[in-house]
């Protein structure tokens, strides 16, 4: 089964090396496969409202790939726990002071008061939880692919989309827990195409934009001190589509916002977000046409590119 699914993966990837040979990007050839694609590449499959990944990987470089199987839009939220904690106090404290709060906003409650009654209930242990990254937002069939440096350690991978009725989809079962074991895996990260440097005044984008496979590499550069932090999705934009009303549809705490189905755009993908100093990397694969880049924090951030 184990060879089976080797020469699959081996299979797949030539596939992969193939049709890259078609644009003159600087990625992997038939003749040097990447390290990353062969080592520690990582399955992951989103559905409403499960994760099917493995239960533990090695530490160092990792290459995830998830593909939405499912009818609404997912993405995946790496968080580093403390070692005292483990998913059943996640889906306990961190769970409970989010239901809380959105429960406040149901009931008509201001913002201000939902976000002080969330400070009030997310356990201490929370400000030593550390966000690594991550998929960024796609639409169902789309497949995300993202690559990190992990440190050894308990994760839980969440998405917190909602489904029609507010409920998040980690309540409905979208969380597991990953260990990132000691292992130690000597991938490379691979070499970006395109790179964007996000602060928390700006997203920044280096590199020209153009059609078929592209990877993208991520620099966090600032972090806000305290909140969600910077990071970056790809949506696809045509006439129908008003970003104002993506970013606003992205933030959680809107009575719409991040309700599925019911996003205003087709996401494609991004990166999560990770501490300052950091870089990652995702890869799209762009058609031709209008895009933007969009940010789940702060509200409103997004710029527009074209791929000729
Ligand atoms: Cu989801």
């Amino acid at each position: 089964m184990r060879i089976f699914k080797s020469m699959v993966m081996i299979t797949l990837l030539f596939l992969f090396l193939a049709s890259c040979k078609s644009n003159n990007k600087e990625t992997p050839t038939a003749e040097e496969p990447s390290e990353v694609l062969t080592k520690n590449f990582i399955d992951v499959l989103a559905k409403d409202y499960t994760f099917t990944v493995a239960d533990s990987i090695p530490s160092g470089w990792s290459t995830f790939r998830m593909k939405n199987t499912g009818m609404m839009d997912h993405f995946f939220l790496l968080t580093k726990l403390p070692d005292t904690v483990n998913i059943d106090h996640y889906n306990r404290d961190v769970g409970g002071a989010f239901g809380i709060a959105w429960n406040a906003i149901r009931d008509g409650k201001s913002k201000d008061e939902a976000f002080g009654l969330l400070g009030e209930n997310l356990p201490e242990w929370y400000g030593s939880a550390v966000a690594m990254g991550g998929a960024g937002l796609i639409s169902p069939g789309e497949v995300a692919i993202n690559t990190m440096k992990l440190e050894p350690g308990y994760y839980v991978m969440e998405c917190y989309i909602k489904a029609e009725n507010g409920q998040f989809h980690t309540e409905l079962g979208m969380i597991t827990p990953l260990i990132v074991t000691d292992e130690q895996i000597d991938n490379v990260p691979p070499e970006a195409d395109v790179k964007l440097t996000l602060t928390n005044e700006a997203m920044q984008i280096e590199g020209e934009i153009t059609s078929g496979k592209t990877i993208f590499a991520v620099h966090y550069k600032e972090q806000p001190p305290f909140g969600l932090g910077n990071d970056i999705h790809i949506v696809k934009v045509d006439e129908t589509t008003n970003l104002d009303e993506v970013a606003q549809w992205m933030d959680w705490s809107n009575l719409t916002g991040m309700v599925s189905p019911g996003a205003p755009a087709k996401f494609i993908g991004g990166s999560q977000e990770m501490p300052a100093g950091y870089t990652a990397y995702f890869e799209c694969d762009l058609a031709p046409g209008a895009y933007a880049f969009m940010a789940e924090i702060p509200i409103g951030r997004y710029e527009a590119f074209k791929v000729n």
